[in-house]
């Protein structure tokens, strides 16, 4: 009874937008949790769920009450899922310059294939709460009524067998999107300029960010716009499928739209005015990670067998939820390497540095979060290695074995997508720095030439990266080097990329035991999500693992040596070099 009343309580504030905190309808209905040696434990035999719903896959991972690993499984949506014919996830529009997307109903198809197969490996009635990542900045529009589907799921059926009239946008503008610049600059100059936006909302305007996303709508396809009663994020689009009920959007990735005041962690009046009309209320309410989204919906208990007291904690972006897997602390710096390259880590005050990304910290209520993001991630290495090493991610390693660190003074750029940071278009520059001789930079001329030898090549696409990476990292005047740097992503298992990262930053190189720290953070937030609720107020992450986290799947180990102090000295001098030849391009062929 209590638990059905529960579950009606969570429908109604997800439903009418009503703030809803775990203390406010706070009832001890689960195990309990447990106080031992400055941490919580949690009750045995329990399981935490966390998905990540990136560009190429949808990935979980399940922790233990150890907070160990006990099981992963993914569905990669080209291969598992063919007849959406996507390629890396995603769709490229062949007539609109930058216009890149994903189909809505692949995310939720995949969802279904997902717990199909965890729930033939595991005992999902043992899951006691989910939550997840997803790519950051991706948006759902949900059509006027779907509100009543979603709400009447029917668990003989599969999921994308009953949402396929959900949606007003059957193609969703996903973060890789860079369709939207002349929006972005009509919203910067509406608030009063990029730095402006940036102090209001954390970033200036970036194309793949919502306000931008929502603005071209209203403005090319406005009966779209007025057919939709709700906006989700990616992330809170699969946590309202797990409610059947509309989830409100996490604080941290809601920083990633261009509409919330960053301060307040509220919507901001400006910069909403400044996009569309009526938007707050399609947007519904923000809540903090840690928040109880609901319960799961009866759905997935009558099908897939959860326990129906199961919660769903705040779904959030991949970047946070990786940053909260790596239990990273201040001072520490992260280098993610997926389908785009990222590099986070927390700060109490950031600059004011209209590069970087701010947002929230993913775990804590006050501080935040700082990132820079390059969209020339893994799929531009891989095109690289396709070019020049057959292929082979061996191949592609023996060249970098084989070619020596500063690549004879080759320097490349290698934009395969319309580039984030610098904003410059698709295209390849390559230069080769003649009189370099490590020691300064007086004489040192670049000259532009059309391609290097194979090895060279993919040489100078890491070096040129990680440079990229290690300079704009100075620029926003984050700790360098790190006191911990760990690096996570798929590429983070490549000892060779790492080998690189530790020459480059001239730091020890970290890493935890699996390169997909998403989903693991997302079961890390799920578990964080559940102690707040059963607590009834916020609690520090930190008392889930203080004084234990070498027994966790947490654990970051020592992979890389820090390379030789004096070949770090020699890349500063060579990333100094790049910036100029990097700023120059951007004047010349950026979108500013
Ligand atoms: P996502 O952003 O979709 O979560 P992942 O973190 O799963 O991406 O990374 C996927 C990428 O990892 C693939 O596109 C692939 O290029 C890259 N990858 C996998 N193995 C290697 C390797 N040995 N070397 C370099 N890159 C790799
Ligand atoms: C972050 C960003 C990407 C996506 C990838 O701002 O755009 O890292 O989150 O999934």
């Amino acid at each position: 009874m209590v638990q059905r009343f529960l579950q009606v309580m969570f429908s109604l504030f997800s439903t009418y937008n009503l703030e809803l905190t775990a203390a406010a309808v706070y009832v001890k209905v689960l195990p309990f949790l447990t106080m031992e040696e400055g941490h919580y434990s949690l009750p045995e035999a329990t399981l935490f769920l966390g998905f990540d719903c990136s560009t190429q896959s949808l990935k979980a991972s399940v922790l233990d009450a150890n907070l160990v690993i006990v099981a992963t499984e993914f569905v990669r949506f080209d291969i598992d899922l063919p007849h959406y014919k996507t390629e890396g996830g995603v769709y490229r529009d062949p007539l609109i310059n930058g216009r890149i997307v994903s189909p809505p109903l692949m995310w939720v198809e995949a969802l279904d294939v997902m717990l199909e197969r965890l729930s033939k490996r595991l005992n999902l009635a043992k899951i006691v709460s989910i939550s997840g990542s997803a790519q950051q900045h991706g948006s759902v529009y949900w059509k006027n009524g779907s509100f009543r589907i979603l709400s009447s799921l029917n668990p003989d059926m599969r999921l994308v067998d009953q949402l396929g009239e959900a949606f007003s946008l059957n193609e969703s503008p996903i973060w890789m999107d860079s369709s939207t610049t002349e929006q972005c600059r009509k919203i910067e100059e509406a608030v009063g300029g990029a730095l402006e936006l940036h102090c209001l909302t954390g970033s200036r305007a970036h194309e793949r960010y919502v306000g931008p996303q929502v603005r071209k709508i209203y403005e090319k396809h406005r009966e779209i716009y007025h057919n939709t009663e709700r906006i989700s994020l990616v992330s809170s689009f699969m946590g309202s499928l797990l409610i059947g009920a509309y989830a409100c959007i996490d604080e941290t990735d809601g920083a990633g739209m261009n509409l919330m005041d960053i301060k307040k962690r509220k919507w901001s009046n400006v910069a909403l005015e400044a996009t569309a009309p009526y938007l707050e209320q399609k947007l519904g309410k923000l809540a903090p990670a840690y928040a109880v989204s609901g319960y799961i919906a009866p759905y997935f208990a009558n099908r897939f067998h959860f326990n129906k007291n199961c919660l769903i904690i705040q779904w959030s972006g991949d970047n946070p939820n990786s940053l909260a897997g790596l239990t990273l602390e201040t001072g520490d710096l992260s280098i993610s390497l997926g389908t785009s390259d990222t590099v986070f880590g927390i700060t109490d005050e950031p600059q004011p540095c209209l590069e970087s990304h701010v947002f929230p910290n993913p775990v804590d209520t006050k501080g935040f979060m700082v990132m820079l993001v390059y969209k020339n991630g893994s799929l531009t290495r891989e095109d690289v290695r396709n070019r020049y090493a057959d292929g082979s991610w061996e191949i592609f390693n023996k060249h970098l074995r084989q070619t020596p660190p500063l690549n004879d003074g080759k320097l490349g750029f290698y934009y395969k997508e319309h580039e984030i940071l610098p904003p410059l278009p698709v295209g390849f520059h390559r230069y080769i720095l003649k009189n370099f001789t490590g020691h300064s930079l007086d004489g040192v001329i670049e000259q532009e030439v059309d391609e290097f030898d194979a090895p060279s090549e993919v040489r100078a696409l890491i070096e040129g990266q990680l440079l990229s990476m290690r300079a704009h990292v100075e620029r926003l005047g984050m700790l360098l080097p790190p006191k911990r740097l760990v690096v996570t992503g798929g590429a983070s298992s490549n000892e060779c990329i790492l080998a690189a990262v530790a020459s480059i930053f001239g730091c020890d190189v970290h890493t935890v035991p699996r390169p997909d720290s998403a989903p693991l953070g997302a079961a890390l937030r799920a578990a964080h999500g559940w102690m707040c609720y059963e607590k009834g107020s916020f609690v520090p992450l930190g008392m889930l693992y203080d004084g234990k986290l070498e027994k966790t799947s947490l654990c970051s180990k020592l992979s890389v040596n820090a390379g030789d102090p004096i070949l770090a000295a020699k890349y500063a001098l060579v990333m100094r070099k790049r910036i100029e030849i990097e700023d120059r391009l951007v004047r010349e062929l950026g979108r500013l």
